[in-house]
């Protein structure tokens, strides 16, 4: 299910259900159109520095493949605007999904260059209970949206419908039967979509010369705390952040500077 907003980014309650229903029952809905394309530009100029000096910093680890880049954003100017993280219609799937009270967990990006290749097929969390056949609702999801559009050059992320609530052996079996297929995800420049990370997936090749970041904005439910992801939330926001935003944020880490850029990503196993 995709909604176009129109004149106003603000969706019906009949349309927030649908959404809804959408990434029930396939793993992820998409918003066209949803943010300000200025905006993205703004964000998109200001990760291109942080995206080389993370490949100087550790791009040697090639964790996610070759030439592909997993890169936190800093809490701050203009990856910090509540626009995005605070976004009414999103977060309101968002609760529909994970129930109230959710928790903003992962401020991010993933971005494959010249040169990355299909990457294994992957769910990005562990089930919660392993010992089960039986998946559980929704706990983890991402919100997604490129600082660029994805094109079916520039290596569009593929997904398998309604595979998030299968086993991940389940899952495969369809897949491997043809059951189900990897559907590649174009996406312009403003679009969001918004999946449960146990959809299977994987990133393909971006076979152009201009970088794909894909920021990942990820909610939990109330009570999972995901230490590996956090976001260091500078002790000077705290009071421009509104109520809810920094309920969002509880289990995230006050640090009294953003300054000390050399720690190494700690979300380095990304894949179940
Ligand atoms: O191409 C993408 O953005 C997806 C990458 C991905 O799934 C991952 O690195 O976990």
């Amino acid at each position: 299910m995709t909604v176009n907003a129109t004149t106003t980014d603000r969706y019906s309650k009949s349309e927030i259900e649908s959404l809804t229903e959408a990434a029930l029952m396939d793993g992820f809905c998409i918003l066209r159109n949803h943010f300000s394309k200025t905006k993205i530009d703004a964000w998109r100029e200001a990760f291109m520095p942080l995206l080389h000096e993370h490949i100087e910093r550790e791009g040697q680890l090639r964790n996610r493949g070759s030439a592909r880049y997993y890169v936190t954003l800093p809490f701050t100017t203009p990856f910090d605007d509540p626009h995005f993280y605070e976004d009414t219609d999103i977060l309101a799937v968002v609760e529909n999904l994970v129930g109230d009270d959710p928790v903003l967990c992962q401020l991010a990006t993933d971005t494959p260059l010249i040169g990355s290749d299909y990457q294994d097929i992957h769910r990005d969390a562990p089930p919660l209970f392993p010992e089960l056949t039986q998946e559980t609702p929704p706990f983890q999801l991402a919100v997604n949206f490129p600082l660029v559009d994805v094109t079916p050059e520039n290596g569009p992320f593929e997904v398998a419908r309604g595979t998030h609530m299968l086993t991940k052996a389940e899952g495969m079996r369809l897949l491997e039967s043809s059951e189900v297929s990897l559907e590649p995800v174009t996406l312009q420049a403003g679009d969001v979509m918004i999946r449960d990370v146990r959809g299977l997936h994987r990133g393909t090749p971006n076979r152009t010369d201009v970088p794909r970041p894909m920021v990942v904005i990820g909610y939990s439910r109330r009570w999972l705390n995901r230490p590996e992801v956090s976001i260091r939330v500078p002790r000077q926001s705290l009071d421009t952040l509104s109520e809810r935003a920094r309920r969002l944020l509880r289990f995230n880490p006050i640090v009294e500077s953003l300054d000390d850029k050399s720690a190494t990503e700690v979300y380095q196993a990304f894949a179940y």
